[in-house]
């Protein structure tokens, strides 16, 4: 795992754990989690994307790409999520969240490693299906995103979200079939296990659990999978998804969001199920 030269040195100051985080971020979700199921003391620096606090240079010499999250161990900066947690679990060994067997170990990598790729479909599917409401920027205040934020990828992607009324059907086909195949993976696996990587719970759960979550949101059809809707179940028992997750949405979050989605749904017909192979019954 890269280390990461912060363009902020006092970062290399800071005594014991930060993290820069967005409430609602899943790669946020995901580290947060991880402290939790370790048991870990940590500083939280709030960086509201709603509020494009991470457009600001403040921020972007912490993190070089302007995302969340952002991790510093004792003046060591970490970005990446999935390195974030790995890094935790090697580096607190109290309350292990690998798998002992080394055909699990694998497995976990393995997803981790989907979990990550699966990231952009997540962050299409959350602005088109969830995000909407969210005020619009009018065109000074895109203008100005554009000119400080130096990611052109989040910069063209933030803009063509805001400019259109929705994303092409094309790449909303595309991303519910990828996110479809990964779920139908997971199923497959956890019809045999009670965990993605075995018997115990690991990083591979932890790091798929903020999209499940996401997508259990935007009324994604779940139970088109029922070992991992068993597996959802067994997760919302762990206090950690509870405190590290559920706790930092605002008050009612979650129901303005299953609002919004039936609304939309009810108004123009626009809903995830219409696109790619969930617009087709769950057995063809
Ligand atoms: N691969 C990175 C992805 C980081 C990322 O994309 N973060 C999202 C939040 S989950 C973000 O900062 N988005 C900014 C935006 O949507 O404007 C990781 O896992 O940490």
């Amino acid at each position: 795992m890269p280390l990461i030269e912060p363009g902020d040195k006092s970062l290399k100051d800071l005594a014991g754990l930060h993290l820069w985080h967005g409430e609602l971020s899943s790669c946020s979700q995901r580290v947060r989690i991880t402290l939790e199921e370790k048991n870990l003391d940590w500083n939280s620096h709030i960086i509201s994307i709603p509020k494009n606090e991470h457009a600001t240079p403040e921020y972007q010499a912490i993190h070089p790409y302007g995302l969340v999250p952002a991790f510093v161990d004792n003046g060591v900066l970490l970005i990446e999520s999935c390195d974030i947690i790995t890094y935790l679990d090697e580096n607190y060994s109290k309350f292990s969240l690998q798998p002992n067997d080394t055909k699990d170990q694998i497995t976990m990598s393995n997803w981790l490693i989907l979990a990550d790729k699966a990231q952009a479909d997540l962050k299409l599917l959350s602005h088109e299906f969830l995000f909407r409401p969210r005020k619009k920027m009018s065109s000074e205040e895109l203008e100005a995103f554009s000119k400080n934020h130096n990611n052109q990828t989040l910069v063209t992607f933030i803009k063509e979200w805001q400019i259109g009324n929705i994303f092409s059907k094309e790449k909303l086909d595309d991303s519910v079939n990828r996110t479809d195949v990964y779920f139908s993976k997971l199923d497959t696996i956890l019809k045999n296990q009670k965990w993605i990587a075995g018997e115990k719970m690991s990083l591979a759960d932890i790091a798929w659990m903020p999209n499940i979550h996401r997508m259990s949101l935007m009324d994604w059809p779940l139970d088109r999978y029922l070992n991992l809707t068993r597996w959802f179940d067994q997760v919302k028992l762990h206090s950690s998804y509870q405190v590290a997750l559920v706790n930092w949405e605002n008050d009612g979050q979650a129901e303005g969001f299953r609002a919004y989605v039936k609304r939309r749904k009810i108004e123009t017909g626009i809903h995830v199920t219409e696109f790619g192979s969930l617009a087709k019954p769950a057995s063809l």
